[in-house]
């Protein structure tokens, strides 16, 4: 293997208000990260159109979730942080990974089968080679961790398979393996309303998940009305198992309070659900309102968002370029 550097990079979409399933799977881990590992954080406006969005609305996604990483501690003196279209790498590696891939891999993603539900034949192309651009993301970088939530680690498989192959097909020892990190108590957050469900920025019902843009009152509104079954808490982790909306709350608890499952259920087995929703409610409002007040504020400030997320594409091109040059010439190019 090449020696190489240790580079991390991770994406959000601007499909949507950024959930507090993106925050504790993913955007939280990253902000610790950054201090060990060179890091690359992109709002992923070209994955966000796999699926219908307005302009206007896509515009204003990519601003408010590129505040959000600002507002939940993404420094970008320290971290390069841009939105993917700025960066012509990604759409170009994608085309070639899209020659890599095998159709065989791509039909076995689950992703694409739920989102493109019973009514495949009407999704589009883009959704269904989505994850070959993810690794056009992470590959064009050379990044060789990925900080995601559970729900990506399939697609991070994808990304290590195209790696491995491109390696063999050429001959080469180029693309790095990328490792997934998939880090802390809440690696996977669920819908507040159905256990079984992701919490996920496109679900159609609000009430399905905490948005971090969400004031006191909602988040509190929407923790009362998260179902749960009429049973006390238990006062073992054992207990959670077929509970999937208690289990839920619990790790929510759990990663708000940086402290595991056992022991917040001994603080609350045998109780019902009241004092633990309000206390929970409480909890959010904490860890959650100061970042959704400097969001708030950043999202006032277009311009500024907007100045770093250009620099953060020119550092980005910078480091792109000279890999892409490399895949170019490996894949047989002629040069400009
Ligand atoms: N519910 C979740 N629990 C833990 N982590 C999650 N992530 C998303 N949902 C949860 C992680 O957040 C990062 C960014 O995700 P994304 O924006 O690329 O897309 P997604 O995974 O498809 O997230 P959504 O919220 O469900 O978006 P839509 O509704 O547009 O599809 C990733 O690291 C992801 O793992």
């Amino acid at each position: 293997m090449t020696t190489q550097q240790d580079r991390v990079f991770s994406g959000v979409q601007p499909s949507g208000n950024l959930t507090l399933g993106n925050y504790l799977g993913a955007i939280r881990n990253w902000v610790g990260l950054q201090k060990q590992y060179e890091s690359i954080f992109c709002v992923v406006d070209m994955h966000a159109i796999t699926v219908w969005q307005d302009p206007e609305e896509l515009r204003r996604a990519t601003r408010e979730v590129a505040a959000g990483m600002l507002a939940a501690g993404i420094d970008p003196a320290e971290s390069i942080i841009f939105n993917q279209s700025q960066v012509s790498g990604h759409a170009e590696l994608a085309w070639i990974f899209n020659c890599v891939a095998r159709l065989g891999w791509l039909n076995r993603m689950t992703q694409f089968k739920e989102k493109a539900g019973k009514n495949r034949e009407r999704a589009s192309a883009g959704l269904y080679v989505y994850p070959n651009l993810m690794a056009a993301d992470i590959l064009l970088y050379k990044a060789t961790h990925v900080p995601v939530g559970e729900d990506q680690k399939q697609h991070l498989e994808l990304t290590r398979d195209i790696a491995q192959k491109f390696n063999n097909d050429y001959g080469v020892d180029f693309f790095p393996e990328v490792e997934p990190l998939i880090l802390g108590e809440a690696t996977r957050v669920m819908s507040l309303r159905d256990g079984s469900k992701k919490m996920s920025k496109s679900d159609p019902s609000d009430m399905a998940r905490i948005n971090l843009t969400d004031d006191r009152e909602t988040i509190a509104k929407k923790i009362r009305k998260a179902r749960t079954d009429s049973d006390p808490l238990p006062s073992e982790p054992a207990g959670l198992e077929n509970r999937p909306e208690a289990r839920n709350l619990v790790t929510i608890y759990a990663a708000l309070s940086d402290r595991c499952v056992a022991d917040v259920l001994k603080d609350y087995g045998g109780q019902g659900f009241a004092t633990f929703k309000s206390d929970l409610a409480a909890l959010s409002v904490e860890v959650l309102g100061p970042i959704t007040e400097e969001m708030k504020r950043l999202c006032e400030e277009k311009s500024y968002v907007d100045s770093i997320l250009r620099d953060g594409a020119e550092k980005a091109a910078t480091l792109a370029e000279p890999i892409l040059e490399n895949i170019k010439q490996i894949v047989g190019f002629l040069k400009p």
